[in-house]
């Protein structure tokens, strides 16, 4: 493969060096510089193979350069990539049918990010508030939860609770009010006439993979119904197969007003995000009031298209259902070695690290030596989110390795007792053919 460096052809360190010089500084990036990527794996530039264990946060769900999905790109490529709302194309109508029907919802309003699609949401949410429920003028409240992540536009950040993404950005938006995630008797009280919406993610995935507790969504809608208020459910991440379900509400048996749909959808190629809500909620939207030059554009709407066809085959729900429940057997092994509690949903997986051993980010870099990408996500979480394609040994291998990189911080530590038993670092399973 021509993959491999050759000594003219500059290296990991220059690469640093170069983006560290000319790429602002919003990211601290593990030191790997990926050249390539197929199915479950990436190639750094010097050749090194990665089992790719985050899947760009859920956007490579059908993994790296699915032969479906860039056909489906490819073909658009070769016809019209971008024309504007300002005039129709042959892609839109069929993808915004195909979509609202695989979600069970009459209209969708394309976008582009996901943050672009929270931002829809609350303007959608607000205007149906004022037209719709009657609230007066400038008073919509929207109700969101502790622990959210939905983005990084100002009026996001506004009702974020992690300082990092808050702090020295004000002066903030008004009219978000946050209570506590899993607390439905909270919600009630928060709830009143002037409330619009409630925006929460199913499962919260900055926060550490967060499963909702027993009857808590069930709970969110009853409430919303009762108080005549949006339920809009941010799937950005937690949706499209990553679960094991289409939809991450559906473990939980609700169904909200609102999905938000972002980053698998746009197959990873191509940013595509969405509202989809039925007609007496995103109806209220008219001609000049909300819009984007990207949004909905053809080579999206196409790559968009492959994407629900995909996901109407249910083949990928199923594998990251089966999948894991081999992911989860395999980190309920590490509790106590290393490893302090596990959450997981289908193909998802949030692992607290025992802070004897280090923090998420050292066992992420040592998991990168070990040719696993992994992420963390606060202080002592690591996420784990392979791409759905992912083969079982693959999976055990990956799980394997986490093992191994524990039992070595363990042997590391200067003193004190090992939290893990030691094992070796198994080599990687083959190449996948093709
Ligand atoms: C970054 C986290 C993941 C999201 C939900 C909306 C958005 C996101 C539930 C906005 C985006 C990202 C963005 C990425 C890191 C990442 C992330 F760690 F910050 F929380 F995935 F876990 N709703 N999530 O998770 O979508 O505008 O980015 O398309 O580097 O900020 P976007």
């Amino acid at each position: 493969m021509s993959l491999l460096a050759d000594a003219s052809s500059p290296g990991v360190a220059d690469h640093l060096r170069l983006t560290d010089a000319h790429t602002a500084h919003n990211y601290a990036p593990l030191p790997v510089v990926i050249a390539a990527a197929e199915g479950a794996w990436v190639t750094d530039v010097a050749g090194n193979r990665y089992l790719d264990c985050l899947s760009a946060y859920s956007a490579v769900n059908f993994g790296h350069r699915n032969e479906r999905i860039l056909a489906a790109a490819r073909a658009q490529l070769d016809r019209v990539t971008l024309t504007s709302r300002a005039f129709g194309h042959d892609q839109l109508g069929p993808f915004c049918a195909e979509l609202a029907e695989l979600v069970g919802k009459q209209l969708v309003l394309p976008m582009n990010t996901g943050a672009e699609a929270v931002e829809s949401a609350i303007k959608v949410a607000r205007k149906w508030g004022y037209q719709v429920k009657g609230v007066p003028d400038g008073l919509a409240t929207i109700i969101v939860a502790g622990g959210n992540f939905h983005g990084r536009t100002t009026t996001i950040i506004s009702f974020s609770d992690d300082p990092d993404a808050r702090a020295d950005f004000g002066p903030y938006t008004p009219g978000f009010r946050t209570v506590p995630y899993g607390d439905a008797a909270a919600l009630a009280d928060a709830i009143d006439e002037h409330t619009v919406a409630v925006l929460l993610e199913p499962v919260q995935g900055e926060a550490g993979v967060i499963l909702p507790p027993p009857g808590y969504l069930g709970r969110v809608r009853e409430l919303c119904t009762r108080g005549n208020v949006l339920f809009i459910a941010d799937e950005i991440q937690s949706g499209l197969a990553r679960t094991g379900r289409t939809l991450a509400c559906e473990h939980y048996g609700v169904v909200p007003d609102m999905y938000l749909l972002g980053k698998a959808l746009g197959g990873g190629v191509v940013p595509v995000s969405a509202v989809v809500a039925d007609a007496d909620v995103l109806g209220v939207l008219q001609p000049g009031q909300h819009g984007s030059t990207f949004g909905g554009n053809p080579l999206a709407c196409a790559v968009g298209r492959a994407v629900v066809a995909m996901l109407g085959t249910g083949e990928y729900q199923h594998r990251a259902r089966r999948l894991g429940e081999h992911l989860h057997r395999g980190l309920d092994a590490l509790v106590g070695r290393g490893v302090t509690a596990v959450r997981c949903l289908g193909l998802w997986a949030g692992v607290d690290i025992d802070p004897i051993l280090g923090t998420g980010r050292e066992v992420c870099e040592r998991l990168l030596e070990h040719g696993v990408l992994a992420k963390d996500a606060h202080g002592a979480t690591i996420r784990l989110a392979p791409p759905l394609v992912v083969e079982p040994d693959e999976l055990r291998w990956a799980v394997a390795t986490l093992h191994a990189a524990l039992a070595e911080m363990s042997r590391d530590l200067p003193q004190g007792k090992p939290a893990a038993s030691p094992v070796q670092v198994p080599s990687q399973p083959v190449w996948p053919a093709g």
